[in-house]
């Protein structure tokens, strides 16, 4: 018999539905086993996620030289000291860690990070992986692939991704961003590109894309882009999304996935942690799902200030799927007034978060506080409805959940 949601049996019955579903992680930059060193994973890779290296130079006056010639472990060890013993570690990125290890069985209140070393490191990869989606919940997790780094590329070229738990994207920011490093290695993989974009060099950019799109068998196609990517423009940029990405990826039926508002290497010393952001145009959006009706776009923008703009442009374009809170508004204030934002204005028609987790367990923390934030904002609008004395059974709340973490983002890859 169906079960008749009310406000006595709701925020239980949206966390078990919650604790259930099986989560497609729509972009990571996780890597399967089979990519061997490239799947990080353990204590020192987590404490050293370039998040925490920008918090850690928030209180550190050491040079950053003299911090990145370190070995993981030093750097490790210097930011457990400094974001965890020294202050409270209340961030985002630093409750991540204590969330994980907490969920992996430790002792978070014994701070005994030679034990959490010394457990991690007792299992391997493989372990890991099983461990982790098992205890998050993530059934799919798409990688970011770049057939560029040659490290990443033998792998595809010899033993390739073996688990199919795992699904590749393609990534082509040097592509859209630095056409002329992209071109040389192109060139080196047998594709004869200019420097000028003539039709010859077109074609080949397409094959590239055709063939790497097909080897991979990835689902979606993607760049992230910076604050002031704009649409229509006379750049080189523009004519290879228009002329070459939008093509292959209609012909393919694969959606190009933009990801707006970098800001790029603000602070290089930083390194990877050295990005930031700026509030990016939405028109660019627009331009692009009024124009190419026929090519699907999933798009996430890193500005707070883009998100109700874009948000109304996916009520225009049914081949517009917004996603994600990305990087610097994962952060549970954020996320929540986002969601709050996206589901007040598209219903449930979006798909709420990705993890952009770079370390195999991170993917514990960004999706148990995801949970956490999403569960809040639902039981507020579940509520809401019962309100106005409409009706839910608990197979309702299922269903709408499951279209959330996944269901959404499959049938629009399969549109
Ligand atoms: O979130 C991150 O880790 C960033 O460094 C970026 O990788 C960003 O998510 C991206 O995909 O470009
Ligand atoms: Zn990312």
């Amino acid at each position: 018999m169906a079960v008749r949601v009310n406000h006595g049996n709701l925020v239980e019955i949206l966390t078990e539905e919650l604790a259930q579903v099986k989560i497609t992680d729509i972009h990571t930059h996780l890597f399967s086993a089979d990519f061997g060193e490239l799947c990080l994973w353990g204590i020192d890779e987590l404490l050293t996620y370039h998040y925490l290296v920008a918090e850690f130079f928030r209180w550190s006056s050491m040079c950053y030289r003299e911090f990145f010639v370190l070995s993981k472990e030093e750097q490790a060890d210097l930011i457990w000291q400094t974001l965890f013993l020294d202050h409270s570690p209340v961030s985002e990125a630093q409750r991540g860690v204590l969330t994980v290890l907490r969920s992996l069985g430790l002792d978070v209140g014994a701070r005994d990070l030679a034990n959490y070393r010394a457990y991690l490191r007792s299992l391997d990869r493989r372990a890991i992986i099983d461990m982790v989606l098992e205890i998050s919940g993530v059934e799919t997790v798409v990688m970011t692939n770049d057939p560029l780094d040659p490290i990443e590329r033998r792998v595809w070229e010899t033993v390739g991704n073996s688990d199919p738990r795992f699904r590749a994207a393609l990534r082509v920011d040097g592509l859209l961003n630095d056409y002329h490093t992209a071109r040389e290695g192109l060139q080196s993989l047998g594709y004869e590109v200019g420097a000028v974009l003539d039709v010859r060099s077109a074609g080949e950019v397409q094959r590239f894309l055709r063939e790497w799109l097909r080897r991979m068998d990835g689902i979606y196609l993607a760049a992230s882009l910076p604050y002031d990517f704009s649409l229509p423009e006379e750049t080189l940029r523009a004519r290879l999304i228009e002329e070459c990405v939008l093509p292959v990826c209609a012909e393919l039926s694969v959606p190009f996935a933009l990801m707006i508002g970098t800001k790029r290497q603000l602070n290089p010393e930083l390194r990877l942690a050295g990005d930031a952001l700026g509030r990016g145009d939405v028109r660019a959006v627009e331009y692009l799902c009024a124009r190419y009706p026929d090519n699907k776009f999933l798009v996430t923008m890193l500005s707070r200030e883009n998100q109700h703009e874009l948000a109304v442009a996916a009520r225009k374009f049914p081949n517009l799927l917004v996603f994600g809170c990305w990087w610097f508004l994962n952060n549970p204030s954020l996320v929540e007034e986002i969601t709050r934002l996206r589901l007040e204005t598209l219903g449930l028609a979006f798909v709420p978060q990705h993890s952009d987790a770079r370390v195999v367990e991170q993917l514990i923390y960004k999706w148990n506080h995801a949970k956490d934030v999403i569960s809040t904002v639902l039981a507020d609008k579940y509520s809401d409805l019962l309100d106005t004395g409409w009706t839910l059974t608990r197979a309702e709340i299922g269903r709408d959940i499951k279209d959330l973490f996944g269901g959404n983002f499959w049938a629009f890859v399969e549109k």
